[in-house]
């Protein structure tokens, strides 16, 4: 593939920087493109702790940057745009977290990875949506679960494990967006599709789905699939790596508004201002770093 003159100088400029770039299944093409590696949250912040580099570049969601600064304290993890926040992550607070806690003292508390690294510090275990069932399988026979932030992962988790649990009204405000109409609409238009899901959708569009899958697992399981088609109920950010590493098979989106804003604030330019001024910095605390990698640690015993 050709290069343009700003792919040139950020690969020029992260080798002196001894950088590497990673970025989130839903960033966007120019993203994906000068990328080393692309991956979900957690594929991605386990890259930065492996990799022989001083400086992460995350081109992702703040809580994603956390993640990784959480994992590998010894590098510097920069953000080429500082204000690209989760707002699913935003729902809820270390304090507003803390008193549910107080409510339910002997619940076992667990959050998804989209919460800040202060949320993390009052976890017992993390977890993510390729390994939500596997975690929460795991501690089925505890009397109480909490599980925050979002109550649509939670509602279909609690379904699979056939166990109530007290979930936090949080939810993505980009795949509520996502409805049942799209669904069928998408389906009576390409039948031989299959639909592919993610948990983070209303229940009624997981209802539909032929399989419910994390990015990561999207991208595993339609390599896999025997089916040449796909209907893709996820940011629409995804379709352009499943294309490009499927060039025989067709992706539609559900819907195009299944557009997470902050995931596109990030461009190329904006790579190259952050390898020029090595920042914005995302840098966890200790004090709360050191709380925060515990359910993360708990997360990996039990999966
Ligand atoms: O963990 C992630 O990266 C998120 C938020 C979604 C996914 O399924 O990859
Ligand atoms: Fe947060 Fe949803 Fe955007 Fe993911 S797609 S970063 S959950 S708002």
């Amino acid at each position: 593939m050709k290069q343009n003159n700003l792919e040139k100088k950020i690969r020029k400029l992260k080798e002196k920087r001894r950088a590497i770039i990673l970025a989130h299944n839903y960033q966007l093409p120019e993203v994906q493109d000068i990328a080393d590696f692309l991956g979900d949250s957690l594929e991605l912040s386990k890259k930065a702790a492996q990799v022989d580099a001083k400086v992460i570049v995350f081109c992702g969601v703040h809580f994603m940057a956390e993640t990784a600064s959480i994992l590998c304290p010894d590098k510097k993890v920069i953000m080429p745009d500082i204000t690209a926040g989760c707002p699913m992550a935003k729902m809820i607070t270390a304090k507003k977290l803390r008193r549910l806690k107080t409510t339910y003292p002997e619940a076992t508390v667990v959050g998804y990875v989209n919460t800040s690294a202060e949320v993390k510090a009052e976890l017992d275990y993390c977890c993510t949506s390729t390994n939500a069932l596997a975690v929460m399988e795991a501690l089925r026979d505890r009397s109480q679960i909490i599980f925050i932030p979002d109550k649509y992962l939670a509602h279909y988790v609690s379904q699979k494990i056939h166990k109530k649990l007290i979930v936090w009204d949080g939810y993505c405000p980009t795949h509520i967006k996502i409805l049942p109409q799209d669904i069928k609409r998408e389906k009576k238009l390409h039948p031989k599709s299959e639909i592919i899901v993610h948990p983070e959708c209303l229940p009624e569009v997981i209802e539909m789905a032929d399989a419910v899958l994390s990015t990561s697992k999207m991208c595993q399981y339609v390599k896999s699939s025997k089916a040449k088609e796909f209907i893709v109920a996820t940011e629409v950010g995804i379709i352009y790596r499943l294309k490009k590493e499927n060039p025989n098979k067709e992706f539609y989106p559900a819907t195009e508004r299944a557009i997470c804003p902050n995931m596109k604030k990030i461009t190329q330019e904006k790579i190259l201002w952050a390898l020029e001024e090595l920042k914005e910095e995302v840098k966890v605390k200790e004090e709360i770093r050191i709380r925060a990698i515990r359910p993360i640690e708990n997360m990996f015993k039990v999966i």
